[in-house]
C-alpha cells in the first residue's frame, strides 16, 4: 500500500511509537522557530531545561509581533531573545526583519523536514512540502533541546484541486472554501495534503496562504508536494540546493477525500466573526466599509503586494476607507521600493507598516467603533482587532485592495483583465537582519540580559490525590485563545509576566473571572466544543495555572491548547455525553475523588461529583503514557526535569 507524503516524512522522522492513526506518534524536529509574544517564556522554559546548545540543525527566533514599543516590556524582551539566541546555537531574525512564517518560508525552509514552532501558523511551511506544525512554546523548547515533538497520529485528508484559478480570484479563495466545506474544527487531528493537476498551477506562496490558513481548520498542519514550482521558488531565494522532489505514492491511501475545482472558485470572504462563516463577495453585497489592512503571514507576499500595487495604481483610497499596508519581510519591502510598486502604494495613499504582524495582532490600526474592517488575515474572532465591536472580514488582497479604492465590499473580477503576475527570477537577498547564533567556543562570554517585566515560570505542584473545587467560569462553544488570554497592544507587553498577564484572562466572556479565580483559590473551568481554537500561546494554560485552575471540562478541545493545558499540568476532560454540560452551573461544586490514583492506573473514565447538584457526571481523560506522566509531575518542565535526573 502506497503512503501520503505526510506518512512519509512523519516515518522518516519516527523516534517512538508506531504509524497507528490515532495513536500518540515521538517524531524527530529538524528546525523550530518562535516569535517573540511566545519566545520569551519559550527560553525561559529552555533555560530552565539546562541545555546549553540548541540540538536542531535549525533554530530561528522572530521578533515580529510585539513591535509597538509605548513601554520598555517589548524593548527587553526583544533584548532577552537576541541574547539567548546568540548563546544558545538560535539565529535571530532582528525587528524589521519580518513575519516569522513568510521568513521562515523564503530563508530557511526545506522541503522534507519537520518544523514546529511556538506560533499556530507554522504550517505556512507546508507551502514547500514541509511537515510544519504549531506548537506551545514549551514544546519547542524540548525540540530545541533535542527531544521529540508528540502528536497523534493524523489522518491524512486528500483534497484534490482541479482546474485553474479565475482571474482575480485567490489562493484565498481555496482556502476559504475548504474552510466552508470542513469548519474551523473540521481539520483536528487531520493533515490536509493538496494534490492534483490544480497544484502544478499554484506558485509557492499561494500554496503558502492555503497552508498557512489550514490552522483555522484545526488542523494539525497542510502540506503539497515539493515539485518544479518549489524548485523555481528556492532558486529564486537561491537555495536550491536544499531542494527535494517530494509526492504521495500514486496508490496512497486517504481518510477522508474532497475535490476542488478551482475554477469555479469565486472572490470570497469570512464574516464576523469566525473564518469558517465564509460567503461570496457578490452575496454579500455592495456594503460600505471603514477600513482596510492588507498583510499578515497569510497575504503579504511579494506577489500578493504586486496585485495590491497593480489595482492601487494611479487611484486613491477611497475618501471613508483608511488602507493599511504591512509588507511580510524586509525582502518583500525592500523588492517593493526597488521596482517602484511602494511608490504606488504610497501615492494611492495607503499607511505603509513595518513588515510585522501590526493590526493582525491588536498592535495598533483597530477599527473605529461598528466599524467594517476588511483584512487579508487569517483570524477574526470577536475583540481581536481591539475594537469590541468591530466587524472584521478576512478577504484577498486583491478583494482588499478593489475595496479600499471604491469605499464599498467589491468583486475584484469588475477591474477587467488581469494581467501575469509572475515571481521574480531572483528575489533580492540580503540576510544582514538575521543575526547568527555565537560559536560554541564563546557562548559562556554571551550575558543573558534580562529585563524587569520578565517574571519566572509559575509554579507548579504535582496531580492532587483529588480534587475539590468550584466552577469560576461557564463558557459556550468555539472559546478561542483570544477569549482566554487577549491579546492586542495592551496586553501584549505582559506575555513575560504571568502574574500580570493573568489579570486579563477571559475578561473579554467576564471582567470579574481574574478575581473571582484567585479568591476561589482552586477552581475548574467548564466550557463547550472546540474549546481553545486558534493561537498556539501557551498563556492560555500558563494563566489559568497561576489563577488556580486545576482542571477545564469541556465538549471537545482544540489540538494545539489541549496540549498546553497538559503541559501546565492542568487537567482536560471531556463530557461522555454532552448533554451533561447543561447540568452545570458557574459556582456547583464538583469533586474528582482519587483522580491521582486514577490516573497512575491508567483509568481513563472518571466520575466527576457535582456536590451542588447532588449528580454525578462521566467524563473523559484521555492520556498516552509520556501525558499521563506529565499531568502526575505537574506539568512538562517538572516531567522533563525528572528525566533528566
Ligand atoms: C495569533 O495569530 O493568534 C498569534 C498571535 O500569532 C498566536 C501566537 C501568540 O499568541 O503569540 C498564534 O497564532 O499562535
Ligand atoms: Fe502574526 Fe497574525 Fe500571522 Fe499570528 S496570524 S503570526 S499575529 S501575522
Amino acid at each position: 500500500m502506497g503512503l501520503t507524503l505526510t506518512e512519509k516524512i512523519l516515518k522518516a522522522h519516527l523516534v517512538d511509537g508506531e504509524m497507528v492513526k490515532g495513536q500518540e506518534i515521538g517524531i524527530r524536529i529538524d528546525q523550530t522557530l518562535t516569535q517573540d509574544a511566545t519566545g520569551t517564556m519559550a527560553y525561559l522554559e529552555f533555560e530552565a531545561m539546562g541545555v546549553p546548545r540548541v540540538r536542531t540543525e535549525r533554530s530561528v527566533a522572530y521578533i515580529d509581533h510585539n513591535t509597538l514599543q509605548n513601554g520598555f516590556e517589548n524593548a527587553d524582551d526583544h533584548r532577552f531573545i537576541g541574547s539567548v539566541a546568540k548563546k544558545h546555537g538560535i539565529y535571530f531574525s532582528r525587528p524589521g526583519n519580518g513575519i516569522c512564517h513568510q521568513v521562515h518560508l523564503e530563508r530557511f525552509g526545506i522541503p522534507g523536514k519537520t518544523l514546529i514552532g511556538s506560533d499556530s501558523h507554522t504550517p505556512t511551511g507546508g507551502g514547500i512540502g514541509m511537515i510544519a506544525i504549531g506548537a506551545g512554546g514549551l514544546d519547542v523548547a524540548v525540540a530545541m533541546g533535542g527531544g521529540a515533538y508528540y502528536i497523534t497520529c493524523p489522518k491524512v485528508v486528500k483534497v484534490e484541486l482541479k482546474g485553474k484559478l479565475s482571474p482575480w480570484v485567490a489562493a484565498k479563495d481555496v482556502i476559504l472554501e475548504v474552510l466552508k466545506r470542513m469548519s474551523v474544527k473540521g481539520g483536528v487531528g487531520k493533515v490536509i495534503e493538496y494534490c492534483g493537476e490544480g497544484v502544478k498551477t499554484l506558485s509557492v506562496p499561494e500554496r503558502a496562504t492555503i497552508t498557512n490558513m489550514g490552522a483555522e481548520l484545526g488542523a494539525t498542519t497542510s502540506i503539497f508536494p515539493s515539485d518544479e514550482i518549489t524548485k523555481e521558488f528556492l532558486k529564486a531565494q537561491k537555495r536550491e540546493e536544499v531542494w527535494t522532489e517530494l509526492s504521495a505514492d500514486p496508490d496512497a491511501v486517504y481518510d477522508e477525500e474532497l475535490t476542488i475545482d478551482l475554477s469555479t472558485l469565486e472572490p470570497m470572504a469570512a464574516c464576523p466573526h469566525s473564518p469558517d462563516n465564509v460567503k461570496s463577495v457578490k452575496e454579500i453585497g455592495r456594503i460600505k466599509i471603514d477600513q482596510v489592512c492588507i498583510g499578515s503571514c497569510t497575504n503579504s507576499s511579494l506577489m500578493d503586494m504586486l496585485k495590491v500595487a497593480h489595482i492601487l495604481k494611479g487611484r486613491t483610497v477611497h475618501p471613508d476607507v483608511s488602507l493599511a499596508i504591512a509588507p511580510g519581510s524586509k525582502q518583500v519591502l525592500n523588492m517593493l521600493a526597488e521596482n517602484g510598486a511602494l511608490s504606488i502604494m504610497i501615492d494611492a495613499g495607503a499607511r505603509i507598516l513595518e513588515s510585522a504582524c501590526g493590526p493582525c495582532i491588536g498592535m495598533g490600526q483597530s477599527p473605529n467603533s461598528k466599524g467594517i474592517s476588511l483584512r487579508t488575515f487569517n483570524r477574526n474572532f470577536e475583540g481581536r482587532s481591539g475594537t469590541k465591536d468591530g466587524q472584521i472580514y478576512l478577504v484577498s488582497p486583491e478583494v482588499a485592495a478593489a475595496s479600499a479604492i471604491a469605499g464599498v465590499f467589491s468583486d475584484p473580477r469588475d477591474l477587467g483583465d488581469m494581467p501575469e503576475f509572475k515571481l521574480p527570477e531572483v528575489f533580492k537577498i540580503n540576510d544582514n537582519m538575521i543575526v547568527p547564533p555565537a560559536a560554541e567556543a564563546d557562548m559562556d562570554s554571551v550575558e543573558i540580559l534580562r529585563g524587569p517585566n520578565i517574571k519566572p515560570f509559575p509554579e507548579t505542584s504535582p496531580l492532587d490525590d483529588s480534587i475539590d473545587a468550584g466552577v469560576s467560569l461557564k463558557v459556550g462553544d468555539n472559546i478561542t485563545t483570544d477569549h482566554i488570554m487577549p491579546a492586542g497592544a495592551k496586553i501584549l507587553p505582559l506575555r513575560s509576566n504571568i502574574p500580570a498577564i493573568s489579570q486579563h484572562c477571559f475578561t473579554i466572556c467576564d471582567e470579574h473571572f481574574p478575581a473571582r479565580a484567585k479568591e476561589m483559590g482552586k477552581s475548574i473551568i467548564v466550557g463547550g466544543s472546540n474549546y481553545g481554537q486558534g493561537s498556539s500561546r501557551e498563556h492560555a494554560a500558563l494563566a489559568p495555572l497561576y489563577l488556580g485552575i486545576k482542571a477545564v471540562l469541556v465538549k471537545s478541545f482544540a489540538r494545539i491548547h489541549r496540549a498546553n493545558l497538559i503541559n501546565a499540568g492542568i487537567l482536560p476532560l471531556t463530557f461522555v455525553n454532552e448533554a451533561d454540560y447543561d447540568t452545570i452551573d458557574q459556582g456547583d461544586e464538583l469533586v474528582l475523588e482519587n483522580v491521582r490514583n486514577d490516573i497512575e492506573n491508567g483509568v481513563s473514565e472518571l466520575t466527576v461529583k457535582n456536590k451542588t447538584k447532588g449528580n454525578d457526571i462521566k467524563v473523559l481523560c484521555e492520556l498516552s503514557g509520556r501525558t499521563r506522566d506529565i499531568i502526575l509531575a505537574g506539568g512538562l518542565l517538572d516531567y522533563t526535569r525528572e528525566s533528566m535526573k
